[in-house]
């Protein structure tokens, strides 16, 4: 049976990343800051549209080194409903996180619930831009600047994306972009951050290296999250192919729309809220007394026929069993009644439009 799995990695013909590796042959220059590094940076300074990024070998260390160069410390309030990431780089860095319940409509922060969990402890807000639904940016840059608290924003998922006419990235004093084999825009594994400061930025690369300043001097104690020579290969490559990329996205999700609008008891995306949308993922709220069957249900109906979607993100954050006993679920509700009715359904470049209309036909015609 054919499988059709949540998504599907882009790739570059293999001619066309053989030529961009080339050269690697030549110098045996395969990592720290070498040519294509520092080419892929700058094409990604004008696509992203900010004026300085740094790369990292995933964006889960782009979180955790921006966290540690802030020098942060007691509360950060962030959302429970994403990837294990968004949370572990604040546990990690030695941080408490405060978890604030999100919005119904676009699953992203609820901001009108911040103020109402800042504490003398509070250092940051660590919002995620989830699925590409922008945050509340207005709001919660209000309540930082209000409160002299940090923001850093978890773009993982929001590539390309802007806001009042500005790259994502403009915003907060840190956005933090995932370049994983998963993401609209790949590099294998990789990531990058851009800081509203630029200071913060050459702090991060101290410690994105082990902290070494020169050959004599290390002062900062950081770690190794260096992107290498063959992953930004990959990202100049697949950067040639954006646009492509994100409009044959497009086409899926329209034809998705096409098919499910009207459905009773299913929730659509809405990507008509986004300025410059990417179709990263394709989200559908299940409710069971209106459509007839549980997401659950939809889920294992699916997986029947071969097709894989994803509960993107359930379990939530504070229901991990890494983190048992140290939060409470039900002070974020509605976070918790999402997470039981999300299901993200297959949305890649190469997926084919009779196999969206399957995928719409199993679901609808299942009860
Ligand atoms: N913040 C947020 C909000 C995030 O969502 C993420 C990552 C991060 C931070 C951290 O960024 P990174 O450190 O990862 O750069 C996947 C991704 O691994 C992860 O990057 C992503 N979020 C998360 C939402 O999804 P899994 O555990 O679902 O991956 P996996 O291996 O089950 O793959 C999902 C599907 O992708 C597969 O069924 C098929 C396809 N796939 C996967 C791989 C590995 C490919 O087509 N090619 C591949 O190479 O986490």
């Amino acid at each position: 049976m054919k499988q059709i799995l949540v998504t599907r990695s882009s790739m570059p013909s293999l001619e066309e990343y053989v030529e961009e590796i080339r050269d690697i042959w030549d110098t045996h220059w395969m990592t720290n800051m070498g040519v294509h590094h520092e080419k892929l940076k700058e094409q990604l300074k004008g696509y992203l549209d900010v004026e300085e990024l740094t790369l990292f070998v995933n964006g889960h260390s782009a979180l955790e080194l921006s966290i540690q160069a802030l020098k942060l410390s007691g509360e950060v309030i962030t959302t429970p409903f994403t990837f294990a990431s968004t949370t572990h780089a604040i546990v990690r860095n030695g941080l408490e996180p405060v978890f604030c319940d999100i919005n119904e409509t676009d699953y992203t922060m609820d901001a009108s619930k911040i103020e109402g969990l800042i504490t003398e402890k509070t250092s940051a807000i660590l919002p995620v831009h989830v699925y590409g639904n922008l945050c509340d940016i207005g709001m919660i840059e209000q309540i930082a600047r209000k409160h002299g608290l940090k923001v850093i924003y978890d773009a993982a998922h929001a590539f390309g994306e802007t806001f009042g006419g500005k790259g994502i990235a403009s915003y907060g004093d840190v956005s933090v972009f995932s370049f994983h084999a998963t993401k609209v825009f790949n590099t294998i594994e990789g990531g990058a951050a851009a800081y509203r400061d630029r200071t913060l930025g050459d702090v991060v690369r101290g410690l994105l290296n082990f902290g070494i300043k020169n050959e004599e001097v290390v002062d900062e104690i950081g770690c190794n999250a260096k992107m290498n020579e063959f992953a930004a290969a990959m990202g100049i490559c697949n950067l040639k192919h954006i646009e492509g990329e994100i409009a044959r996205r497009k086409e899926v999700a329209e034809a998705y729309l096409a098919r499910l609008a009207g459905t009773k008891g299913l929730r659509l995306p809405d990507f008509e809220k986004s300025e410059k949308p990417n179709y990263a993922y394709f989200p559908i709220l299940v409710e069971e007394k209106v459509f007839g069957q549980s997401r659950d249900e939809i889920y294992a109906s699916l997986k029947k026929h071969g097709i894989h979607p994803r509960k993107y993100f359930y379990p939530l954050v504070n229901m991990f069993d890494c983190y048992e006993g140290r939060f409470d679920v039900r002070q974020t509700p509605i976070a918790r009644k999402i997470a039981e009715r999300i299901l993200c359904l297959p949305i890649y470049a190469g997926l084919e439009i009779n196999d969206v209309a399957r995928i719409c036909g199993i679901i609808t015609e299942g009860r």
